[in-house]
């Protein structure tokens, strides 16, 4: 058995607990905090059969893998919307995840 540790963004916990919860996986939710940028993050623990961690990370990789996304964005001045400015759609990196996947040497519930 393995535990699969994902460290992901607090904007996709939902959508991906929901997706392994769905496809019958048992997630614990852990409110954590990056020690770099001191932003909140969500640690995912997963108990899985070995077979199945492939799987797991191509659940997780779905809802939390880096992308691009398209986004326009406001020009504000001093909290001021220039709403007669032309805005400028720019494509930003979203997502991402960091998995770490661990032996488990005793598993039992009581
Ligand atoms: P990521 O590498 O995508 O990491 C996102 C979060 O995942 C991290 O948040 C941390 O909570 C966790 N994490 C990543 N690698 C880990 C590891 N080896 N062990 C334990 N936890 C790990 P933050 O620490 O706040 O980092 C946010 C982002 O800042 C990182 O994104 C990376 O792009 C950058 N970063 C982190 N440490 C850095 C450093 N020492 N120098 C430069 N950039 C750094």
């Amino acid at each position: 058995m393995k535990l699969v540790y994902a460290i992901v963004r607090n904007d996709n916990e939902d959508d991906v607990i929901s997706l392994l919860n769905q496809n019958h996986y048992s997630v614990t939710r852990l409110s954590t905090t990056g020690g770099f940028l001191k932003k909140g993050n969500t640690t995912l623990m997963i108990g899985v059969e070995d077979e199945k961690v492939e799987e797991v990370i191509t659940l997780i990789k779905q809802e939390c893998g880096q992308h691009q996304k398209l986004t326009v964005n406001m020009p504000y001045i001093s909290g001021t919307a220039m709403v007669n400015y032309a805005t400028m759609p720019m494509t930003v990196e979203v997502g991402g995840a960091t998995i770490f996947v661990i032996n488990v040497d005793h598993y039992e519930k009581i």
